[in-house]
């Protein structure tokens, strides 16, 4: 099989640029190692940015969102010294998040790319790119039999996350990592449970971190600091609860609205960004490009921006001739990734601190509960912190 841009991964990444590829009659396939409902019913990020809204908007890919994302603009701040709330969406800038759970917006991009007769194999496993070096690249793939096939195209697109195909199929050498390991370990709970305040929470407390995310009116994204290396099973529900309890300050603030909990995972805390995001005719977008820590939900928000980027260059190369928007993609992307990535450090560092007894600790967290005091009173500061925060 052939194709002038084979995408592999059909996450935001690969479905916005298959979307807009498909909708400038650019020949794309897109090729996804899971099943279809797998891809509809993946749980991840759900907080969308301004600027997400708008690209999607732009293209008609919104109307789901529209329709059934909740607009969101406050956080709450839960510390030793009290709690605080900040209107994001009246700061800064005035944007606000759209809560749309991301396997929600998988779901129409899928739809509304196969209703334009795009095309994808489910199933279907990328090995490896091979000749990316050239002009005729081609990529090796297991199809739902495991048997193996070459697929051949003008372009290749990584948007297969970070343990994907593309990332493994750079030669040594050729794209240089950038790599922060910040040592910490968080697990991400999904409770079938009503949200338990109108507010993203976050709470900064001596046992170590917890948020508190909305997802649905059913549904609501918990965050436990974790302690590295212990499996995502080894507490019971009930030492979940009473561990969020107890950060999140629910003896003062109010009881939180316990439910099962329907999924677990261990996310360690790590942070990349490859530098070139293209290596001849394999470019990269997503998580296969840079991976950033969930403090600050800007994951899918970047593999939406990266997308819309990228599609312009190959519509401009594909059906105009014109490679420099390809020329200048990464060099594009890399300063929304790297702003991204200081901002999320930025939160990291808010919301953790060394737990030790030892001076240095004691000096850094002195410093953080200071962070926190300016956030609370500084006017600036809250725009500033606003403006990153809903921002891409
Ligand atoms: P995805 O969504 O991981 O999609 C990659 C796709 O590639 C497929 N794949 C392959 N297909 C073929 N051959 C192979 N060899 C393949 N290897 C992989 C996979 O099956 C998959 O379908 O990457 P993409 O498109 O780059 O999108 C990135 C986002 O998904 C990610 O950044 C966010 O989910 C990160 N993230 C969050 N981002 C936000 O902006 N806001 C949030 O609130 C937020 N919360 C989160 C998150 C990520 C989380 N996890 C699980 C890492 C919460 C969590 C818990």
């Amino acid at each position: 099989e052939t194709a002038d841009v084979v995408i592999l991964g059909a996450g935001p990444a690969g479905l916005v640029l298959g979307n807009l590829l498909q909708a400038s009659g650019v020949d794309c396939l897109v090729v996804e190692r899971a099943d279809a409902a797998q891809v509809r019913t993946r749980a991840r990020a759900g907080f969308l940015a301004a600027n997400t809204v708008r690209i999607l908007d732009r293209h008609g890919l919104a109307e789901g969102l529209h329709r059934r994302g909740r607009e969101h603009s406050v956080c709450e701040f839960r510390t030793q010294d009290g709690r605080f709330r900040l209107d994001y969406g009246s700061l800064g800038r005035g944007e606000r998040h759209t809560v749309y759970p991301q396997q929600e917006l998988v779901t129409d991009l899928l739809t509304h790319y196969q209703d334009a007769g795009g095309r994808i194999s489910f199933r279907t496993e990328a090995v490896a790119v091979v000749g990316a070096d050239g002009s005729r690249p081609e990529v090796t793939v297991r199809d739902p039999d495991g048997r193996p096939s070459r697929l051949s195209a003008r372009y290749v697109a990584g948007c297969d996350g970070r343990h994907g195909a593309a990332r493994r199929s750079l030669p040594p050498g050729a794209v240089r990592r950038h790599h922060l390991d910040h040592g910490l370990s968080w697990l991400g709970l999904l409770a079938q449970a009503p949200p338990s305040l109108d507010a993203v929470g976050y709470a900064v407390h001596p046992g170590g971190f917890a948020g508190h995310m909305a997802r649905t009116p059913e549904v609501t994204r918990y965050y436990l600091q974790y302690q590295r290396g212990q499996a995502a099973d080894a507490w019971s529900e009930q030492r979940i609860w009473d561990e969020l309890a107890l950060r999140m300050g629910a003896a003062e603030y109010g009881a939180l609205h316990r439910g099962p909990i329907v999924q677990r995972a261990v996310v360690d805390l790590e942070s990349d960004v490859l530098e070139p995001l293209r290596y001849g005719s394999l470019l990269l977008a997503g998580d296969a490009a840079a991976l950033l820590s969930p403090s600050a939900a800007k994951g899918a928000n970047l593999a939406v921006l990266e997308a819309e980027i990228l599609a312009d260059a190959l519509v401009d190369d594909l059906a105009h001739g014109d490679a420099r928007g390809l020329e200048r993609y990464s060099a594009q992307c890399l300063p929304y990734i790297w702003r991204a990535q200081e901002f999320s450090q930025w939160m990291l560092r808010l919301l953790h601190g060394p737990s030790g007894p030892d001076a240095e600790s004691l000096f850094h967290n002195a410093l953080r509960r200071a962070r926190l005091e300016s956030l609370r009173t500084s006017r600036s500061q809250q725009d500033w912190f606003a403006e990153h925060y809903v921002g891409v």
